[in-house]
């Protein structure tokens, strides 16, 4: 049995290493780029799309769930993922990750980000197996327009979603349990199943929660 470290956030403000026996998300595997929701592989099973803006970490929170820096390609660069990167957990097709390009690049053409909304959209609306959305947040700038359009379909389409501020070490301990409490209130009527955590792609502060989960979204 493989034995994993894992960081998580205590109360006290400190970091603590826990160790697991089960994680069932670091054997995850790249399994190809496509332009579309057309070019995807299999329909069936379960899938979560990492959605947002761009820049705001989206792959990057795909690598430290997965424990894999080089997994999904990440940038400094806004609009570095171009295309529906999919990712399946460890000898399981039918449970699968999705890496999608992000919103609101100003520096890509408008034809571009116009392209990328579609093929969002078309995913978002057509793929059964899509089980739950992770909306990546920066902790500094949370529930920008296209966050709250995303939000707002999840609450119409009723699709589970886990808001994930990320880059919390960019503030203080105290900094992010205000900003993340502050975010809560904001979205308190949404009715569908949702949560929200404080997350740092960099020191893995909240891993735990996101792991818990996603477990959950996939019915693992
Ligand atoms: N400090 C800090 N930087 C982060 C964190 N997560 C991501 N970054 C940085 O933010 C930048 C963008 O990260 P990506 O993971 O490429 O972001 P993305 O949302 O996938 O971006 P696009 O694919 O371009 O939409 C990179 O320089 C990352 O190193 C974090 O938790 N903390
Ligand atoms: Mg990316």
């Amino acid at each position: 049995m493989e034995a994993d470290y894992i960081l998580t956030y205590q109360s006290n403000l400190q970091f603590k290493t826990d160790m697991t026996t089960k994680d069932i998300f670091t054997s995850t595997t790249f399994v190809g780029s496509f332009p579309s929701h057309e070019d995807l592989p299999l329909d069936e099973g379960d899938e979560i799309a990492f959605c947002g803006r761009s820049n705001s970490g989206k792959s990057s929170v795909i690598n430290a769930l997965t424990k894999n820096k080089k997994l999904a390609k990440t940038s400094k660069t806004p609009g570095r993922t171009q295309a529906i990167n999919l990712f399946c957990l460890k000898n399981n097709e039918n449970k699968r990750l999705i890496d999608l390009p992000g919103y609101g690049y100003a520096k890509v053409s408008k034809s571009k980000r116009q392209q990328w909304g579609l093929v969002i959209d078309e995913y978002l609306n057509r793929r059964k197996s899509l089980k739950g959305l992770v909306i990546i947040m920066d902790i500094r700038h949370p529930l920008k327009d296209s966050d709250q359009m995303l939000i707002r379909w999840c609450q119409e389409t009723q699709t589970p979603f886990l808001v994930v501020l990320n880059k919390a070490d960019k503030f203080s301990k105290n900094k992010s349990f205000s900003e993340l409490q502050k975010t809560k209130k904001l979205m308190k009527g949404i009715t569908v199943s949702h949560e929200i955590t404080a997350f740092s792609s960099k020191d893995f502060l909240g891993l735990s929660d996101v792991i818990k989960c996603l477990e959950k979204f996939l019915s693992l």
